[in-house]
């Protein structure tokens, strides 16, 4: 088998600004996807299924990885109709794997899926990167959600650098900021009003991180067999930033959490989607130190790099640029390679994604992408950055 990975990228579906062709061109062969349109918590049917399977075939591609099935919120809080829920997950999970799709992105996050404060930072160079601002978080947080308790998660210097931010944007500006941060569901616009977006948050009052882990637990245990049955790879996405955000708990965020989750239910089909832009926020994660620990456990790698400051923003680094050592976490990943390669465990091989990619060059002229962070010529360009750096760092291997 193969010694390097497979190259990927994302794609969400018809209503994609980027088509498959140009993705073919950027030189991937598997595709990550979802059915976008299919509301939160309702069962994928199998003809919708096959019919995307088949479309991403006819451009000569291959979706390998459903990126993502979500989680109902209803499971997360394990409230309502949870138990309906995690059903119509399995038969899910039963068809994508009747269907040949047998790697299963989601996530844990409770609300939010991630959180970005600037979606055109503009770098020297003129590229436009997403950018984390705790700043600019507590003033939506204190000003705009006007969150009960917000203050107590930012210190006062934090909390007097909000509200000078905050005064001096205009009632346009304000809205479009409140707009862009409720919005931020990779692929489809919820839509959501301040007032869902309180009544979400309400349904945490009561859950700290122990419940909502064993309210993960819980939908593992009911969801891991459906997935083995399937022969379907469940890979959890970290948090993304990797610590609590509105009062919310985060339970995906270190190495020990992870440990926790693979332990949660022992069984290959509980997997993680290793994504070292949302562990790389952290300082303390040891990215290749990961690699290494969860090994087999991991089934679908997303790469990207972030640069952290000292103020606790990040912005979306080049690639191979910013805090996070790529070329080190590149070196863990082909030696777990190598190892599926001897093992024979051809359903295993491992494949990546470029995670996010600048606005650059052409991508100014292009329609919006479908979602913030995937333009096609940054992507392009990561991708091309990461294959050199496979490949190079596959041919510089003495043993
Ligand atoms: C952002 C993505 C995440 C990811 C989901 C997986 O660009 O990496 O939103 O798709 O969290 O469930």
């Amino acid at each position: 088998m193969a010694i390097l990975m497979e190259e990927g990228m994302r794609w969400f579906g018809p209503a994609d600004t980027v088509t498959l062709a140009e993705l073919r061109q950027a030189g991937a062969t598997g595709i990550f996807s979802a059915l976008h349109e299919i509301p939160y918590g309702e069962p994928w049917p199998m003809d919708a299924i096959v019919a995307r399977r088949d479309a991403i075939a006819a451009a000569g591609l291959t979706w390998r990885v459903v990126e993502s099935v979500p989680v109902h919120e209803s499971i997360k809080t394990r409230t309502g109709d949870y138990a309906r829920h995690i059903e119509n997950y399995r038969l899910t999970l039963e068809r994508l794997g009747a269907a040949g799709i047998r790697i299963v992105v989601y996530n844990f996050m409770p609300v939010m899926d991630w959180v970005r404060t600037d979606l055109h930072h503009r770098l020297p160079d003129g590229a436009e990167a997403l950018r984390y601002d705790p700043v600019k978080f507590a003033a939506f947080d204190l000003f705009a959600l006007q969150r009960p308790g917000a203050e107590r998660d930012f210190t006062p210097a934090q909390c007097a650098a909000a509200r000078t931010f905050w005064d001096a944007q205009s009632t346009v500006a304000r809205d479009a900021f409140i707009r862009q941060t409720l919005d931020l569901f990779p692929g489809v616009r919820l839509g959501l009003t301040f007032d869902d977006f309180r009544a979400m948050l309400a349904r945490y009052r009561e859950i700290d991180a122990a419940t909502l882990k064993q309210n993960l637990q819980l939908f593992l245990r009911a969801v891991v067999p459906a997935a083995e049955a399937a022969g379907v790879r469940l890979a959890i996405h970290p948090d993304d930033p990797p610590f609590s955000v509105l009062g919310l708990p985060r339970i995906v965020s270190t190495a020990a959490d992870l440990r926790d989750v693979v332990a949660m239910a022992d069984s290959p089909a509980n997997g993680i989607c290793f994504c070292t832009g949302s562990l790389g926020v952290r300082a303390d994660n040891d990215l290749a130190g990961i690699v290494r620990e969860f090994g087999t456990r991991i089934h679908a790698v997303h790469l990207r790099s972030v640069q952290r400051d000292d103020d606790g923003s990040f912005f979306e680094a080049a690639h191979l640029e910013g805090s996070v050592d790529l070329p080190a976490v590149v070196h863990a990943l082909l030696a777990e390679q190598r190892s599926r390669a001897r093992t024979k465990d051809r359903a295993a091989r491992l494949i990546f994604r470029p995670d996010h990619g600048h606005v650059i060059l052409d991508d100014f002229k292009r329609p919006a992408p479908a979602c913030p962070g995937y333009p096609l010529i940054g992507r392009l360009r990561a991708l091309a950055e990461l294959r050199g750096l496979q490949l190079g760092l596959a041919a510089a291997r003495s043993d």
